[in-house]
């Protein structure tokens, strides 16, 4: 920030300076223009290392930011905003409604999947509802049918959601029956995506809200912690909790998983609770 031109005095002729000095032809100020995406991440992994649905706010009142610079004047309208980040803009503001999720492929490691822009992982124990929320969030009976085929279960299933965005339905975990080696291959195959994939924005990582966390949940969560990698937690089959007892219900998971109520996101497949906006905040990650 150039020193002693104005002392701002309030957050917003704070904010107002700043925004004209990053509009400006300063090479930082380009710079900073440029990979804003990447450090408004980096800045939330560093303030919040456990991000809640607040950091997808955060995220998109920095991108509207950014998008107010492409356009400023002089430095030619449309310079920082590639046609990707404009594909991806007119998909978020296009609003919620069924998310238009194609199946791709299914990968038995992260090398195998498209070369997607983008990525959202869904993670979770088996019968958590994944396959669920995925037809609810597309407004589709059977799209994720496919995942439910013998010998897809312990795979890496990608839906397309257009303009190089994509959805990874990952493995349930905590099968039982599963052969110790068979687990082998699940937990290295996990952790070579999610700790190597640069094109993923955020896990979603879903936890039966009529039994709330299991241990793995919990391990998958202090895991993701200790890596820092950006997830989210989603509490499925709300329709499953009496009424009378969601408050506690929703306290406890909470606490359970160590996050405020407010972090967690509510939904149910089934009634159609919470999808719209888990589908609007589906749109912020990808952007
Ligand atoms: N009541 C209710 N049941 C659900 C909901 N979501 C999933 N289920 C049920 O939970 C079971 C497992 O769901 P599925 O989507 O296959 O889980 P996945 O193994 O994680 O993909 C199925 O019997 C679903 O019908 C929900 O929101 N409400
Ligand atoms: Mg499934």
């Amino acid at each position: 920030m150039p020193a002693g031109i104005v002392t701002p005095t309030t957050r917003a002729e704070s904010v107002d300076l700043f925004r004209e000095w990053v509009g400006g032809d300063d090479p930082t100020a380009v710079w900073i223009r440029d990979h804003v995406h990447e450090l408004a991440r980096a800045t939330l992994a560093c303030w919040c290392p456990q991000p809640g649905p607040g950091h997808a706010l955060v995220l998109a009142e920095m991108a509207e930011v950014a998008a107010s610079w492409s356009g400023q004047p002089g430095r030619g309208s449309g310079r920082y905003r590639t046609e990707r980040s404009a594909r991806r803009h007119d998909r978020a503001v296009s609003g919620a409604g069924p998310l238009r999720l194609e199946f791709v492929l299914s990968a038995a490691r992260a090398e195998q999947l498209p070369d997607n822009d983008i990525e959202l992982a869904i993670v979770g124990r088996s019968n958590v509802g994944k396959s669920s929320l995925l037809n609810a969030l597309a407004n589709r009976k059977q799209l994720a049918l496919v995942s439910k085929t013998p010998g897809r279960t312990q795979l890496l299933n990608c839906f397309s959601l257009g303009d190089g965005a994509a959805l990874i339905d990952c493995p349930g975990y905590g099968y039982a029956s599963v052969a110790a080696n068979k687990r082998k291959t699940w937990q290295k195959m996990m952790e070579d995506y999610l700790l190597t994939r640069e094109q993923l924005a955020m896990i979603l990582v879903l936890v039966d809200g009529e039994i709330g966390p299991t241990e793995l949940d919990r391990q998958m969560l202090e895991w993701l912690r200790a890596e820092v990698l950006p997830h989210v937690v989603i509490a499925t089959k709300h329709d499953k909790v009496k009424a009378s007892k969601r408050d506690k219900r929703k306290r406890d998971l909470a606490e359970a998983c160590q996050l405020d109520k407010s972090d967690v996101i509510w939904v149910s497949a089934a009634k159609g609770t919470g999808i719209d906006r888990l589908r609007s905040l589906v749109l912020e990650w990808l952007r």
